[in-house]
């Protein structure tokens, strides 16, 4: 379950409406495991006040779910995406407080509540995804106590003195502990969790599981990950390859530094640009020689939030490039578009250094699925220490504290000036990393440890472990 079915409704150049996959991390992650699974993915098409019956499509059966209008606005514009996103994301922007976004929000929970307790067979499990559902686990086993229910955060969670902020925070707590297993990206996010659970409900816990209604509720860390099979596929093919090289040549056979991002203020989009832009004022970078190709793809297009920061975003990218592009060499190519999987292959081959900056992020594919890419050794990888995947790149990875523009010049310059044999040394040890925990391996670990909990009982070791 997740809000999104995969898949949005594009209208072709023929006028025939037809389902592409979505982008997003959580597309990217789940869709190849659902496929193998034969699952039911249950979720929201993208368009309001629509009620469509079940349906295939790219191998996966797909279960919508309606909302009207209104609960688009409260329940995912709103209390998903401006009150929760801004205070997971160490509230990097104010998060709204409005109780008619709860409301909407615990209406739409239970709207996907309902349809999970009707559609799933008996003792089935349900895997239910991200900050929109995090009251489904709860409402979903008093429903339906025969299921297993397992829940994952796709986004960081925060520590208790920002939680706090949040008015419905022992709700969203207790929604979760209806899980059998809650996942997390990192272990301090596990960790908040279940100090957060102690200190707000005053569960019993031990290590990381909580006590709570005669039930053991495990949190634990299970770092997400791309298709790597899928992407070596993809820089395999001649036709992906010689894209990668006709980018280069478009762009006048530059060094080229990418970005690839949602257009969102969490990714640190205005301080690489920004960043990038005093280089070349200084003149350590020259126009013609390296350029910025930044894809920003449009997200979350109605939150005010995000129309603020695409307007400061093109502001910059035209101030930069009208005080130091020249004819014929922009300094950067912003791209506010959205691109098919192979053609963000192609970017990545094209790309000498890939700059990843979010301010906080819980994982971030797109860094990985760099590495997953370049099996040439070849490119450097600067990434913000903030991301979930700074954790496992660090040794290879050029890290970077994107607060600090000066720090974050320095890295670009010395991911610039990298030479071979050290890209290489640097992209093995990251590849070594993701080629050995691909997606596959998450979701195996997440889904094995849901239906066979690695340790004993644990209710029994309580008595002897537990801590107040
Ligand atoms: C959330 C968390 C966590 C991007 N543009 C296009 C496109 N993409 C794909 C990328 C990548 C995915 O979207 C973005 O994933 P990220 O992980 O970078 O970021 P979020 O969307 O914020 O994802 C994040 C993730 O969930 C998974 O748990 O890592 O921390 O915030 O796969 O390639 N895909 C296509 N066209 C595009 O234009 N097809």
């Amino acid at each position: 379950m997740a809000n999104r079915l995969p898949v949005d409704r594009n209208v072709g150049a023929d006028g025939v409406p037809r389902w592409r996959r979505s982008p997003g991390g959580l597309v990217s992650a789940i869709a190849p495991v659902m496929r193998r699974r034969k699952g039911t993915w249950i979720g929201w098409t993208g368009a309001p006040d629509e009620q469509l019956e079940p349906f295939e499509e790219d191998g996966m059966s797909l279960h919508p779910i309606a909302q009207s209008a209104q609960e688009v606005e409260l329940y995912y514009e709103g209390f998903s995406n401006a009150t929760l996103w801004p205070l997971y994301h160490d509230v990097v922007a104010t998060p709204v407080y409005d109780r008619a976004m709860w409301d909407a929000y615990v209406r739409v929970n239970r709207r996907f509540a309902e349809a999970a307790a009707k559609v799933a067979s008996k003792n089935a499990i349900v895997w239910v995804q991200d900050y929109q559902l995090q009251l489904v686990p709860q409402m979903l086993r008093e429903l339906r106590p025969d299921l297993r229910i397992g829940f994952f955060l796709h986004i960081p969670f925060p520590p208790v003195e920002l939680f706090w902020q949040l008015p419905w925070r022992r709700r969203i707590l207790e929604g979760l502990l209806g899980a059998d297993l809650v996942g997390f990206q990192l272990p301090g996010a596990a960790a908040n969790f279940v100090r957060l659970c102690r200190r707000l409900l005053d569960a019993r816990f031990s290590k990381q599981d909580v006590f709570w209604d005669d039930r053991v509720v495990r949190a634990r860390a299970f770092p997400i990950s791309v298709d790597v099979g899928e992407l070596n596929d993809l820089v395999g093919r001649e036709d992906v390859l010689e894209r990668a090289q006709e980018i280069r040549t478009d762009l006048g056979d530059a060094t080229v530094l990418l970005g690839v991002d949602r257009l969102d203020y969490t990714k640190g989009i205005t301080q690489r640009l920004q960043a990038f832009g005093e280089l070349v004022e200084e003149g350590h970078i020259k126009p013609g020689q390296a350029v910025f190709v930044q894809i920003a793809t449009p997200s979350r297009e109605r939150v005010e939030q995000y129309q603020l920061l695409r307007e400061e975003i093109e502001q910059l990218v035209g101030r930069i490039n009208g005080e130091h592009g020249e004819i014929g060499f922009p300094v950067i190519h912003y791209l506010h578009s959205s691109y098919d999987r192979a053609e963000l292959a192609a970017l990545y081959l094209a790309a000498d250094v890939m700059v990843v900056t979010p301010l906080r992020d819980g994982m971030n594919l797109v860094a990985k699925e760099y590495v997953a890419c370049r099996k040439d050794l070849r490119g450097a990888l600067v990434l913000s220490e903030f991301t979930g995947a700074a954790a496992e790149l660090k040794r290879g990875a050029f890290q970077v504290n994107p607060y600090d523009i000066d720090g974050l010049k320095g890295t670009l310059m010395a991911a610039l000036n990298a030479e071979p044999a050290e890209q290489a040394r640097r992209m093995r040890v990251m590849r070594r990393r993701v080629i050995e925990h691909d997606v596959d391996r998450w979701a195996q670990e997440f889904l094995s440890e849901l239906e066979n909990p690695a340790r004993p009982s644990a209710v029994e070791q309580a008595p002897s472990g537990l801590e107040s």
